[in-house]
């Protein structure tokens, strides 16, 4: 039986929890560890300052979920590290509402937990839901069902996830599916500038939800803006290998060399 952990960033409430939980329950058993609040946004988060809280309890649909007070990827953490009895075959993270495309892939909790998985070796997916508003689990669902069952028959490279993002479309209106790379993120953040009950000044970042370029042929937001859904292949290793002889051209070793002969002097 394969063992499928499923986690997100939306908390215990989301709708799409309950529509992935469900559509993957034709893949496999299904355990359900997701944090006790919304975390969107909070990235890949490690708690070691305060103890982690753990309870069980019931999704609408009556079947039993655990809530930690932790993030999304400590949710993971607190899975592998042996509050199951047995590590999972496969992580699900999900399902989001809203994209999570280009540069937010470092911002988000639901990346976040698929990360945590594929850092423990655990063939991990992160699936978003681009919208808002109305949001249609139906489709995107069943898609990761489907696609779970493919990772779980072929398994993934070492150190690379799935992120998916799939249009907010009923299932007919669906243009087809894209392998992409990451587009390139427009954030429009603001700076509110306010002043709390006694006077004292505080800050906070608002501003309009982030656009994209969509027409950077072949990203993931180039495929959504199409209606086509979108699978990234993410890799841990974030290392610019173009870059590497450049920087070793900087001779910092030298330079250090220098200022430690200068310290001794
Ligand atoms: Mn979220």
């Amino acid at each position: 039986m394969t063992r499928i952990l499923v986690s997100n960033d939306d908390g215990i409430d989301s709708p799409g929890l309950l529509h992935l939980k469900q559509a993957l329950d034709s893949v496999g058993q299904v355990t359900v560890i997701v944090p006790d609040h919304e975390w969107s946004a909070s990235g890949h988060a490690k708690t070691m300052h305060k103890p982690l809280r753990i309870s069980q309890v019931e999704l609408p649909d009556g079947s039993r979920a655990y809530v930690s007070s932790g993030a999304p990827s400590d949710c993971i953490a607190l899975a592998v590290l042996g509050f199951l009895p047995q590590l999972p075959d496969l992580v699900v993270s999900g399902i989001n509402i809203g994209a999570n495309v280009g540069h937010d892939i470092t911002y988000s909790g639901t990346l976040a937990a698929a990360f945590e998985g594929t850092v423990s070796g655990i063939p991990s997916l992160a699936a978003s839901l681009d919208t808002y508003e109305d949001a249609d689990f139906t489709y995107a669902a069943r898609f990761v069902a489907c696609l779970a069952k493919e990772v779980v028959a072929r398994g993934l490279p070492r150190n690379v996830l799935l992120n998916v993002n799939v249009p907010n479309v009923p299932a007919g209106e669906i243009e087809g599916v894209e392998i992409t790379r990451l587009g390139r993120r427009l954030y429009r953040d603001k700076l509110v500038k306010r002043q709390d009950p006694r006077g004292r000044e505080y800050y906070w970042i608002g501003g309009d939800r982030p656009t994209g370029f969509a027409e950077d042929e072949g990203t993931d937001i180039w495929a959504l803006a199409r209606d086509r859904v979108s699978i990234t292949p993410i890799h841990l290793d974030m290392t610019d290998e173009g870059f590497i002889e450049e920087l070793r051209s900087w001779s910092l070793g030298k330079q250090v060399s220098s200022a430690r002969s200068e310290s001794h002097r």
